[in-house]
């Protein structure tokens, strides 16, 4: 390093906030701190700023129903269209040939839509899916990579008022199956293959496996050619469509955009929860876009004229709000990459910002981990200058990679907001607005205006400045979720039971609980520590682990299995397995492989354990409980805590001796 970047370095590590510059606040989109007042004073009725966002067909009577907490309902008696909002109305005022979507692949092929080809091909697509059956509130899955057709495909649906079921790509054949038979969904679309790594996936036999597994039956299922050539060998079954047949045979069909009531479901996403059966969040289209295309505009900061680019993948919430929603409603254009970011260098990243002069990036504090991992010799090889704003999500970020980040990607010029959400807010809550707000690394900062969020004791107290509490939000806003799909019961239990007066109908009585733990200094900044459920998160990815242990136990040979998370110094936590086998087989390294195989099979690469631990007994209490408190100290080689009241302590120190033997 030389001189000049050890003194920079010497002087960003003592630093504990930074101001945006004045650059950046002359052109923000919010830069009046009046703001965080204005919404206070006039609430509910603050939120109509967002809803003025957009075209609504029906004016809305109410902002706010709240008369049967914790049903809320925004925009009442509205009608809008999502996907005229994210694409005919930016054709209609003229900006037609604007681009929407810039798309690279993995290899480096391009594809640009304008908002006149995405007119285009959503058009003929709504039309092949109206002709495949498809009618207004059936739920359509879609388990696709980062394709163009993922975004055209979602906005399809959007159009004639069929929700959208997206499931992550890299999900298992089993998952996709669960989230099919959950939600009823009897259409599927997608795709043959995809590239990783320089190699064909074969993505249909996965979906022909799941498909097999799918309780009711399906209609139809389209199929994306996207490896031509390098396609792998398969006959389309009777039901299955190819994407590129069904779009000639529409060529030039229009669709009406259909008005949607403001609470119609836009779309189902399932996340995974404290028991094994992911849950099913409801979003609607007026609540949700409203929100989506606010927060783009006040935190993102997005106007029409930049190049945005948010690296996560469209199959988890932040893709649907802030690479397709958001970014579309606000007529911008919006970067897709197919790939990974080290491949075929560990500069694709930075290669991509210099080629397409990105103006915001968006990315996550495990990415930011790994860049700083392989060093800034690659970000200082390429031109970043067009960046104006930087942005995170999906779990804590450390001081250390935030003024990294910083640094080295922002070159000391762009705020960086750390955004706390979860895919059941359906949009950012906590983070500063680049505009107004200072910033603190390891902070994700206040409230946004009209959010009311505050740090609780285990009696819902609020706790003082700097102890560590919990994560609450008192008052309703318009991107909440608006239940779990077919299950008001375990919406509530969820959710709000914690907190709340549930014989109550005063929705002062209310109170969300994000299962997040966090603490406020004296000038309101949140600092969220992390999950208080059994919920990890590895590379920000939301994994339950009881899902990890029921695909664990139904491996042959294990009796039993508890898993948490360990630190991890890129992916944040990674998976720990620790297992008792069953009488009769042996713990070895075939053992260890096929359970491995068994999550992957279960759930996908993502939740494969970095370790499995074998143990001949797990630690209890006395009432039989697993104190999975205790195995997490053991990963991340911590100070055991308290192991009197365990039935058998003399095991954790057996299991400790293990793990440092492994690692
Ligand atoms: C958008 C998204 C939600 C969970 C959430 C929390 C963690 C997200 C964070 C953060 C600290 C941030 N999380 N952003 N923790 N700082 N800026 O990630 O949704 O996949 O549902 O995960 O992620 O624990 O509860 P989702």
């Amino acid at each position: 390093m030389a001189q000049g970047d050890a003194e920079l370095e010497a002087r960003l590590a003592e630093q504990d906030e930074f101001e945006p510059t004045e650059e950046f606040v002359a052109q923000a989109n919010v830069s009046d701190a009046g703001i965080y007042d204005e919404f206070e004073e006039n609430w509910p009725d603050c939120w109509e700023r967002a809803a003025d966002l957009l075209d609504w067909d029906a004016d809305y009577d109410e902002v706010l129903d709240d008369s049967n907490p914790p049903f809320y309902e925004w925009f009442t008696g509205g009608e809008l269209n999502a996907c005229y909002n994210c694409v005919d109305r930016h054709v209609e005022n003229g900006d037609k040939n604007r681009v929407a979507i810039k798309w690279e692949g993995e290899h480096g092929e391009t594809r640009t839509y304008t908002y006149q080809d995405l007119y285009r091909e959503v058009n003929e697509f709504a039309a092949a899916l109206r002709d495949l059956g498809v009618e207004e509130d059936d739920v359509v899955t879609l388990y696709m990579p980062m394709v163009p057709e993922l975004p055209i495909a979602m906005l399809a649906c959007a159009r004639i008022g069929a929700p959208h079921n997206v499931v992550f790509a890299g999900f298992s054949a089993e998952a996709l199956a669960t989230r099919m038979n959950a939600a009823d969904s009897r259409f599927l679309v997608t795709c043959d293959g995809y590239y990783r790594r320089g190699d064909p996936l074969d993505h249909l036999d996965k979906t022909n496996e799941g498909l097999d597994s799918v309780d009711h039956g399906v209609d139809a299922t389209v199929v994306v050619d996207r490896l031509g050539d390098d396609g792998f060998d398969h006959d389309l079954k009777g039901n299955q469509h190819d994407w590129d047949d069904l779009l000639e045979a529409q060529s030039g069909e229009r669709v009406a955009p259909v008005e949607r009531d403001a609470e119609d479901m836009l779309f189902l996403m399932y996340t995974s929860g404290t028991t094994g059966q992911p849950k099913g969040v409801k979003h609607t289209t007026g609540g949700y876009l409203s929100y989506a295309t606010w927060t783009s505009h006040a935190v993102l900061d997005i106007e029409t004229e930049d190049t945005y680019w948010c690296s996560a993948d469209i199959g988890w919430i932040t893709g649907h709000s802030y690479i397709v929603y958001g970014p579309l409603a606000l007529g911008s254009t919006t970067v897709m990459y197919e790939g990974t970011p080290d491949f075929p260098n560990r500069d694709r990243m930075w290669e991509l910002v210099e080629k397409y002069a990105v103006d915001i990036f968006y990315t996550a504090p495990t990415a930011i981990r790994a860049f700083m991992k392989w060093g800034s010799k690659y970000p200082e090889s390429r031109d970043l200058s067009s960046l104006r704003l930087l942005g995170t999500v999906g779990e804590p970020i450390n001081p250390r990679a935030w003024k990294w980040y910083y640094e080295h990607i922002g070159n000391e010029n762009c705020p960086v907001v750390d955004t706390w959400w979860q895919t059941e807010t359906g949009g950012m809550m906590i983070t500063t607005l680049p505009g107004v707000k200072n910033m603190k690394p390891g902070s994700a900062g206040p409230p946004l205006p009209g959010i009311d969020a505050q740090i609780v004791d285990t009696d819902g107290d609020e706790v003082e400045p700097g102890r560590a509490g919990y994560l609450t939000v008192n008052k309703p806003w318009p991107g909440m979720l608006r239940t779990l799909y077919d299950n008001d019961e375990r919406y509530i239990s969820e959710y709000w039971a914690e907190y709340s007066d549930t014989d109550s109908d005063d929705p002062d009585d209310w109170v969300y609980f994000p299962e997040d733990g966090a603490k406020v200094d004296e000038d309101g900044y949140i600092t969220v520590l992390g999950r208080v459920d059994d919920v990890i998160n590895v590379s920000g990815h939301r994994l339950g682990t009881m899902e990890i242990e029921s695909a664990i136990v139904g491996v042959e040979g294990v009796a039993e299995a508890a898993v948490v998370g360990g630190n991890h110094e890129v992916k944040g936590e990674a998976v720990y397995a620790y297992v008792i086998t069953e009488d009769g087989y042996e713990e070895g390294e075939d053992l260890r492989a096929r359970i491995v195989e068994g999550v992957e099979d279960a759930i996908g690469p993502i939740a494969r354990p970095e370790q499995v631990v074998f143990t001949p007994e797990l630690p209890k209490t006395r009432s039989g409980k697993i104190m999975r408190r205790l195995l997490e100290d053991v990963a991340n080689g911590a100070e055991l805590g308290n192991t009197s009241t365990l039935r058998n302590p003399e095991i954790v120190g057996e299991i400790e001796a293990k793990v440092r033997a492994q690692s």
